[in-house]
Order: structure tokens, then sequence, then C-alpha cells
């Protein structure tokens, strides 16, 4: 098997062995490199054309690997071909064609008209360098959602004071969508305007959207913020008397070299 689709499953099972994924809960794509969509060629034996509901053009003719609609997370590693599978977007970017897996009549994942949208979203926000887009289902940074206001300055504050690291892991902030129906153009659309700003977005009552340029950081980044979520809600179950301050903060950005958000800070 090709070591990027070795690397995209592993990520989807770890996803899972972290209860993330529960039934077909998450979804994944990543934008292949040139070099990696080639080493796949030889898998391309599909030709199934669909239509997107939303306009994709800036990602005209890149290939991506994505998660099957309906499909279990828990089922990547028993038969990659039937849950994911390799796309190619059109070259006016109004639909793509499914070249590898996603068999027995899968389709790309509900939320491709988010993921693609969101890559656009962060291809323009990080110079190109953008690859994965993550959607998944983890308990705490969920069950956080229900104890604020759908406002990223709060929910950036208390993650960035829940965790010494998390300022230094996403010094922008993380964003967060209310409440919204799942799977459709609008939530896509919402999405990846914050996603102009944050690398992560939290789904209010569902779930988080995390992005980076490869497997590692992505997974790294939404393993952060959901460990920040877990402590949070330790912390504050036990009573919170004390936390971290922003000068305390700012020290932190200034030691390891990011720019933290100032909107954020006191
Ligand atoms: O793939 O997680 O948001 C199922 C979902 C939809
Ligand atoms: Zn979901």
């Amino acid at each position: 098997m090709q070591k990027v689709i070795e690397d995209y499953i592993r990520m989807c099972y770890d996803g899972f062995l972290q209860g993330w994924h529960e039934r077909n809960g998450g979804n994944l794509t990543y934008r292949m490199r040139p070099e990696e969509s080639e080493e796949c060629a030889s898998l391309f034996t599909h030709d199934r054309h669909v239509d997107l509901p939303v306009d994709a053009s800036p990602l005209a003719g890149e290939y991506f690997i994505t998660t099957g609609s309906g499909r279990y997370m828990r089922n990547v590693p028993l038969c990659p071909e039937e849950n994911i599978g390799i796309i190619k977007l059109d070259d006016d970017g109004k639909g793509y064609t499914i070249l590898w897996g996603l068999e027995r009549g899968a389709k790309p994942t509900s939320e491709l008209p988010s993921h693609l949208l969101n890559h656009i979203s962060r291809i323009k926000a990080t110079d190109g360098r953008c690859r994965v887009i993550y959607h998944a289902h983890p308990a705490n940074i969920t069950a956080l959602s229900y104890t604020i206001e759908p406002d990223a300055r709060t929910l950036s504050r208390i993650l960035w004071q829940s965790e010494t690291e998390c300022a230094v892991v996403f010094p922008q902030g993380v964003g967060i969508l209310d409440w919204m129906i799942p799977g459709g153009t609008e939530i896509a659309y919402e999405s990846a305007k914050l996603l102009k700003t944050y690398p992560a977005i939290v789904w209010a009552f569902h779930g988080i959207f995390g992005s980076g340029e490869t497997f590692d950081e992505t997974f790294g980044l939404v393993h952060t913020i959901e460990k920040a979520a877990e402590i949070y809600l330790k912390a504050r179950s036990a009573g919170i008397v004390r936390t971290i301050s922003d000068d305390q903060l700012r020290i932190l950005a200034n030691a390891f070299g990011v720019k933290i958000n100032e909107e954020f800070l006191a």
C-alpha cells in the first residue's frame, strides 16, 4: 500500500481509538501532493463522475483522499477500498471523479462541501501549505460547547488557560460556529469563513474541524484542543480557584516565538 494511504488510514483509526468516531461520525480529507497522486495512479480504475453543490474552482484538478459517506472510521483499516477513496476535482471545480475506492456504491463524506471550502480557506491562510481537513466528534470539546456562548474569544481563552501548551499550539485561537444543520452548503460557507482566521473551529453541540499541513499536525491540534477541554471540564467540576493569567500567556507566546491573538487578551 502507498505510504500516503497508510498514513491516512492510521489517522482514521487513531481517531477511532480516541473515541471520536462513534458509528459513521467524523470524516477526513487530504489534498495529495503531485508525487503522491502519481504514486497512486496504478490504483485508478474507476471513473464515476459526481456534481458538486459548491464552487470549488480554486481546487480544480486537485486529488483528494476522502472518507466515505456513511462509512465507519473503525472499519477503514479492515477494508480501505470500501471505506475511503481518491477523487480528482474537475478542471472547472464543479464536480469530481471517483478514481479509486468508495466501493459498493459509497460516495465521499456528506461533509465534502465543508471540507472543500475549508481547504480553500486554509490554503489561502497558509500560503498553500495546508493539506488536511479533519472532522471529529470528541466528547469534551462538544460538552464544553454547551457551557459557553458561541464566541471564539470566550472559547479560546478557556482553552489557552486549560493547558500551558495551548497558546503555543494555536496562538490564533479556536473559532466556534453556533448550531446548524450538518452536511449542507450553508454550514460549509459559514465554516469556511471562520477557517480563514482559525486553524480549528468547534461546531456547537456537534464536534470539531481541524486543519494542518500534515496528518500529525492536524491530529495533534485536535488532540490538544480536546485534552484542554477535558482539563477545563474537570477543573470546573472540582472548582477553579485560579488560572493562567493574560500576562503569563504573553510571556509564553514570546518565549516560543508565536504571535498570540491579542484581541483575545485583556
Ligand atoms: O460523517 O460526522 O457531520 C458524519 C458526520 C457528519
Ligand atoms: Zn459530524
